[in-house]
């Protein structure tokens, strides 16, 4: 019996859904019953009536699940799936920047643990960073965490002054100016898509900026046929399946995020048979976290 007829016969037994962000790997992509950013896979598991959720992603999108469906079990098929610019945001140093500023709305990307988010008053997505900003009253201090690129692009396209967290995407910082022109000369009539999370000088270079979500819309309805894509090189895989008449080249080849890269098929067979490993959050801060997290998907 193939890998992929046991996932499926054991999901069926156990009433669970398999959820899988655009980042990883093919083969895992291809057995997902929702594929998708951060946004598409809160959504989805704040509405699922599965009993158990597998999350094929990293351990703050599996928490976000756990925290909008806290009676499911929601696994994490290798344990060691982090990520590192949500490890840049520390608890003690957010309340202490947000004691100096005790009027400001603090804004957290997904990308944080939940004891971050837990100190939130919203959350935000690489998808809807801008409206989530746009929102905020204006003449409001607005703390934005971590990411400081998502950041000073969100001030940039809303006008607003926003207090960044110095912290970053090491897998996005990868892609510098000069891969993205060396990509362009080698590609010349390809449309440079990139993502927020990369740095500015990067980003001044781009003919278009989106999260995958955006990118996947854009390349779909666009009459383009080349796409230089700037994120991290997981996405290539849905976007050649799902145009395969276009051709994409990554903008930078070592743009491979480690973290994502660590769930394979087998672990998730492993994670259904083993039901493991199990996220848990406390009541308490699940409680908080939930706000804020309710509170951007109530954003349209
Ligand atoms: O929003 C997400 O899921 C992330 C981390 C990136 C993207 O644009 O999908």
């Amino acid at each position: 019996m193939k890998i992929q007829d046991k996932i499926l016969e054991l999901k069926k037994k156990k009433n669970a859904i398999i959820l899988v962000h655009n980042y990883q790997i093919g083969e895992v992509q291809d057995i997902a019953d929702l594929l998708g950013d951060s946004l598409d896979l809160s959504r989805k598991a704040q509405s699922t009536t599965a009993d158990i959720i597998v999350f094929c992603g990293v351990h703050f999108m599996a928490e976000i699940a756990k925290i909008l469906s806290p009676e499911r079990m929601v696994l994490l098929p290798d344990v060691n799936a982090g990520c590192p610019l949500a490890d840049m945001a520390d608890p003690e140093e957010l309340a202490k920047l947000k004691a100096s500023h005790p009027n400001a709305v603090v804004v957290a990307y997904v990308n944080t643990s939940a004891q971050i988010k837990a100190q939130a008053d919203i959350c935000c997505t690489s998808a809807n960073a801008i409206n989530v900003i746009n929102q905020i009253e204006e003449g409001k201090e607005i703390i934005f965490v971590p990411d400081q690129w998502l950041g000073a692009y969100a001030a940039k396209k809303t006008g607003r002054k926003l207090i960044l967290w110095p912290g970053f995407c090491p897998t996005h910082m990868k892609i510098i100016p000069e891969v993205i022109d060396k990509k362009r000369k080698e590609h010349p009539e390809a449309c440079v898509i990139l993502h927020p999370e990369c740095r500015e000088d990067s980003l001044a270079l781009a003919d278009e900026i989106f999260g995958t979500g955006g990118m996947l819309n854009y390349v779909k309805k666009s009459s383009k046929r080349e796409f230089i894509i700037g994120t991290e090189t997981g996405i290539i895989y849905r976007l050649k399946k799902e145009n395969p008449e276009k051709e994409f080249y990554p903008a930078q080849d070592m743009a491979i995020c480690p973290n994502m890269k660590l769930t394979t098929l087998e672990k998730v067979l492993w994670s259904l048979e083993e039901e493991a490993y199990k996220i848990q959050v406390s009541k308490e801060i699940a409680q908080r976290a939930s706000v804020a997290i309710e509170k951007m998907l109530a954003i349209k």
